[in-house]
């Protein structure tokens, strides 16, 4: 399989596929170039009809991924997070890829990384990790279909707890929910992870691909009409029109507290 990636390491062994985030300087940072990297891995795997695959920062990150790359979003007013952004390319094909994808989690996670390991199919964390969904603290107009990842991932009281405060929440909250699998020291992470992948990797391929995809269509079964969704997008619009979202993204470059006006 191809392995010279420029943003992220990847290897298989015994039909597990290792992928580990590797831009440590900017915390892993879901760049449109680590976005690439990741997807390209993954084309890769799939090729070689891998049964799992971990996802993973590199042993000991104090950051698992600080989320979408601030610097790639717009300020010229043009919807930050649409079809094409590279976070929404890469949820796609963790949904869409025929094994199961495990969210290795080691430190903390950020705003669109939260989606990203919560597209995953399972999250082994370790017992310190935290994750906090950062849209109302940058002022960014989250999408549709992210937020029902949210929903789908979290249910309503987690998900709005996270969504309106913004803040990190401690593993042990999205354990209790069973949005995480299993909270370990940080020591036994990986055994954990190989272990659990090593049982996925034993079954049927074809029934598991089934069932990741049985799952994925039960869980996207609820219909939005195309005047609901279009008043949805109008209202996203405003956001990223607005002084609060200019504030917001340059609020985090300023190193200081968003202050939001509401307009
Ligand atoms: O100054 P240099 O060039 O060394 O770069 C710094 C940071 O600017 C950079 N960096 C990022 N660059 C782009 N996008 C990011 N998300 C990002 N995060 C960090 O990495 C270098 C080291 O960061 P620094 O100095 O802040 O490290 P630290 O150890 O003091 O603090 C670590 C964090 C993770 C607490 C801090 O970097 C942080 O708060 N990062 C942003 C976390 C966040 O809010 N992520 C959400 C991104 S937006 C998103 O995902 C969605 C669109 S949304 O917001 O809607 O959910």
């Amino acid at each position: 399989m191809k392995t010279d990636y420029t943003l992220v390491d990847a290897s298989v062994a015994n039909s597990i596929g290792l992928i580990t985030l590797n831009n440590p300087q900017k915390h892993n940072a879901l760049s449109r170039d680590l976005i690439h990297d990741i997807c390209a891995a993954l084309e890769s795997m799939r090729s070689e009809e891998v049964r799992v695959v971990i996802l993973r920062a590199p042993a000991g990150a104090k950051v698992f991924s600080a989320g979408h790359d601030i610097r790639e979003l717009p300020t010229n007013g043009r919807d930050p997070l649409t079809y094409n952004d590279p976070l929404r390319l890469l949820v796609r094909t963790i949904e869409h890829f025929p094994s199961p994808v495990i969210a290795m989690v080691e430190g903390s996670v950020w705003g669109g990384a939260c989606e990203l390991v919560m597209s995953c199919d399972l999250i082994i964390a370790g017992e310190d990790s935290t994750f906090a969904i950062t849209t109302a603290k940058l002022g960014v107009p989250y999408n549709i279909s992210g937020i029902q990842n949210f929903l789908n991932t979290g249910g309503m009281p987690l998900c709005k707890e996270m969504l309106f405060t913004a803040q990190p929440l401690g593993v042990e909250r999205l354990l209790e929910r069973g949005i995480v699998s299993h909270a370990v020291p940080r020591e036994k992470l990986e055994a954990v992870t190989l272990d659990l992948a090593g049982k996925i990797a034993k079954n049927s391929p074809l029934v598991v691909s089934l069932l990741k995809e049985e799952l994925r269509l039960l869980s996207i079964s609820h219909n939005l009409g195309p005047e609901t969704f279009e008043r949805v997008q109008s209202m996203r619009r405003q956001i990223y029109d607005s002084a609060d979202y200019q504030e917001g993204i340059r609020s985090f470059f300023e190193r200081r507290a968003p202050q939001f006006q509401g307009r």
